[in-house]
């Protein structure tokens, strides 16, 4: 074992520049617990970030994402790229390195000096699941990975929002993954731009691929048609076909000047959705501490204020500003 190092901020920076494995994960634990060293790292780093390609993976639990970041690793190897693979888990405060499931799955890749992988708790950050997962990107794509891998469970709504990160978002299902068929057509859950159906070796999977396609014939409008491929994670059946579609998504939004606009609206989006967590927090942090602004929602729930002239005294005490109670 290497003895414990008394990382600093200058010998963390230089670590994650020389993609130090030690160094990611000592940062990458940073992120975990809020420290605002990790955010003195990331915006260090961040300027010479933007080189790595995100592919985030988002499904139900259990679907086979781990063990299909597990192939495309190997597939990816041999084609000489590096990688880093950060699994979020929204539901554990830290990990503690990979979950014992990963480390399973990821454990023909974890001697590989060309790809760090790390599991991340994500309960009770401050700054919520965008932030932890924004960073935690954004330090390995500094650290010189070709490629970085985001998996995060889907909880059956907006599973695609936490992956705001992503410059291709990979769905993964399985035969009987109904819920996501569902929220994929009421329009709960966004349009994916590459789907997998794993466990191809389950008798109900062409069944399940029917479905999923006649979700994408309603929206016939993109430019990009989703393609949908059949997997096998464990035995790598058509894994390479998967990373080929993805790599055709690449070139898609490449060819077009398409890369740009989505980072920047990506960048957008997780500006806002990490303000949105803060002024959250924040709020709920002002209201459990001012007594008075407790009593107003006492007066809500005895009906003696109203809710939005509750709303419009909190907010201008809060935030001090000046509403009239309506959204803008
Ligand atoms: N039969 C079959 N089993 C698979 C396949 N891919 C994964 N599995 C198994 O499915 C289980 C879940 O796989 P994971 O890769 O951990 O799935 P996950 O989506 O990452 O799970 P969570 O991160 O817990 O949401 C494991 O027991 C895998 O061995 C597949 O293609 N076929
Ligand atoms: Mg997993």
């Amino acid at each position: 074992m290497t003895a414990r190092r008394d990382w600093t901020r200058e010998t963390l920076i230089e670590g994650i520049r020389a993609g130090d494995r030690r160094a990611l994960a000592r940062a990458i634990t940073l992120v975990e617990s809020s420290d605002p060293l990790a955010y003195e790292l990331v915006r260090e780093l961040y300027p010479q970030t933007g080189q790595a390609y995100v592919v985030g993976l988002t499904g139900p639990p259990g679907v086979g994402k781990s063990s299909l970041i597990g192939a495309l690793l190997t597939h990816i190897r041999e084609l000489g790229q590096t990688a880093g693979v950060v699994s979020v888990d929204p539901s554990s405060p830290f990990s503690h390195g990979a979950l014992l499931g990963d480390r399973i799955r990821l454990s023909d890749h974890f001697l590989d000096p060309g790809v760090f992988i790390r599991s991340m708790g994500t309960r009770g950050h401050v700054g919520g699941l965008s932030e932890a997962t924004l960073q935690a990107a954004l330090l390995l794509d500094a650290a010189g990975k070709d490629l970085v891998f985001v998996e995060t469970v889907g909880t059956g709504q907006g599973e695609i929002e936490v992956i705001g990160v992503a410059d291709t978002v990979l769905l993964v299902l399985m035969p009987g993954s109904g819920d996501s068929i569902q929220a994929l057509k009421a329009g709960i859950m966004e349009i994916p731009d590459v789907i997998a159906i794993n466990k191809m070796d389950h008798p109900a999977a062409k069944t399940m691929l029917n479905e999923v396609r006649s979700v994408l014939a309603l929206d016939r409008e993109r430019a990009w048609k989703v393609p949908i491929v059949l997997t096998d994670a464990q035995r790598g059946e058509n894994v390479d076909e998967l990373w080929a579609k993805i790599g055709e998504h690449r070139a898609h939004l490449e060819r077009d000047g398409l890369l740009e606009e989505r980072r920047r609206r990506n960048l957008a989006g997780e500006v806002f959705a990490v303000a949105s967590a803060r002024a959250k927090a924040h709020l709920q942090h002002a209201v459990a501490e001012d007594p008075e602004l407790r009593r107003l929602l006492d007066e809500v729930a005895d009906r003696e204020l109203d809710p939005l002239s509750a709303v419009r005294e909190i907010v201008e005490k809060v935030f001090r500003i000046e509403t009239d109670g309506r959204p803008d």
